[in-house]
């Protein structure tokens, strides 16, 4: 991470009023990552007004921080959500490079000023110009397997102690974005053994994180596997499926049950939504890059990883679903 760019951000921010916000239907890296950079901008500095908004958390989210509060009392995570967001000067999206992704707060949207902002994310970017960002000073670091690394990292550059709740909510971040460490790289495990202390016991952590399937969940990864198509490309499998939600659990239980590639789908009345995964070896082998893909696709929103990206569009289903194969499967032939 380039700390020079990031200094000059940083006295850019001072005695400013900042929103630190993130993606809707907020997962526990885009959670994790406000909340610590929140703390981090209100101990670097003695004046700064920093403000926080959620638009929706996920219900994993939910669920997490309410299984984390019962088992240690203590930890509480004040969400102050309603609060008056007027005057904001600065804006810090983090965990998305897309503005379709996030929804700002009422008094946001309406303010007529123009506020300026900046991304610090972990998703692939075509580094495209978007009025009122300032590009230069945008924190793209797309090898990072979560945004909450960025702020690991920044925690250790300015010698920042981090506190225990802190670092289970970091745990949680890294290990639910890097599918239970199955995308992690070798930066992951020197982060997540630094993180851990005598204080944290990885065991108890799993306790919080790990739960029995709910219901719907259940039910939705049944019916998404006995709608499956399947696809040959060479040696590869691709599977194609569709479920009214649930589509990224659809599509990782595709890949742990042997498929390569996994395309799952909910329709919707106005709008649908495509989830594809892909196994690490097939996106290694033959250079296949889902976010690449799905960011390129311009009947819809999408984007994210290597091995994992989804798509958010309104008409023109048959022709994306089409597009979206049609790339992958270019990919595998070119080997
Ligand atoms: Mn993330």
């Amino acid at each position: 991470m380039n700390f020079q760019k990031f200094d000059i951000l940083l006295s850019e921010l001072s005695n400013k009023k900042v929103l630190i916000t993130t993606h809707d239907q907020v997962d526990l890296d885009g959670f994790t990552s406000c909340v610590l950079l929140k703390f981090f901008l209100e101990t670097y500095f003695e004046n700064i007004q920093v403000h926080l908004f959620f638009s929706r958390l996920s219900k994993f989210t939910i669920d997490f921080l309410t299984r984390l509060e019962k088992i240690y009392p203590n930890i509480s995570y004040s969400i102050e959500n309603g609060k008056n967001y007027l005057n904001i000067e600065f804006i810090i999206i983090l965990d998305t490079n897309n503005l379709d992704q996030v929804v700002f707060p009422e008094s946001v949207k309406e303010s007529k000023k123009k506020i300026p902002f900046i991304f610090i994310d972990h998703h692939f970017n075509l580094n495209h110009d978007i009025v009122n960002n300032i590009k230069a000073y945008n924190i793209i670091l797309d090898s990072n397997t979560s945004t909450a690394e960025i702020l690991y990292e920044i925690f250790m550059h300015y010698k920042i102690e981090i506190p225990i709740k802190f670092r289970y909510l970091l745990l949680a971040a890294i290990y639910t974005d890097t599918g239970g460490f199955k995308n992690a790289n070798n930066n992951t495990f020197h982060h997540i053994s630094d993180i851990l202390n005598s204080n944290l016991k990885f065991q108890d952590f799993l306790m919080c994180v790990e739960k029995e399937n709910d219901f719907p969940k259940k039910v939705a990864i049944i019916k998404g596997l006995q709608r499956v198509k399947i696809k040959r490309i060479n040696t590869w499998l691709i599977g194609i499926s569709q479920v009214g939600s649930y589509t990224s659990s659809v599509a990782s239980t595709l890949l742990q049950i042997g498929f390569d590639v996994s395309i799952v789908y909910s329709k919707k009345p106005n709008s649908f939504r495509i989830t594809t995964r892909a196994k690490k070896e097939i996106c290694l082998k033959t250079g296949l890059h889902l976010g690449k893909i799905l960011s390129e696709i311009k009947e819809g929103s999408g984007g994210g990883h290597d091995g994992a990206a989804s798509l958010n569009g309104e008409n023109s289903f048959e022709s994306t679903l089409n597009q979206i194969l049609e790339k992958i499967k270019k990919t595998l032939n070119n080997i």
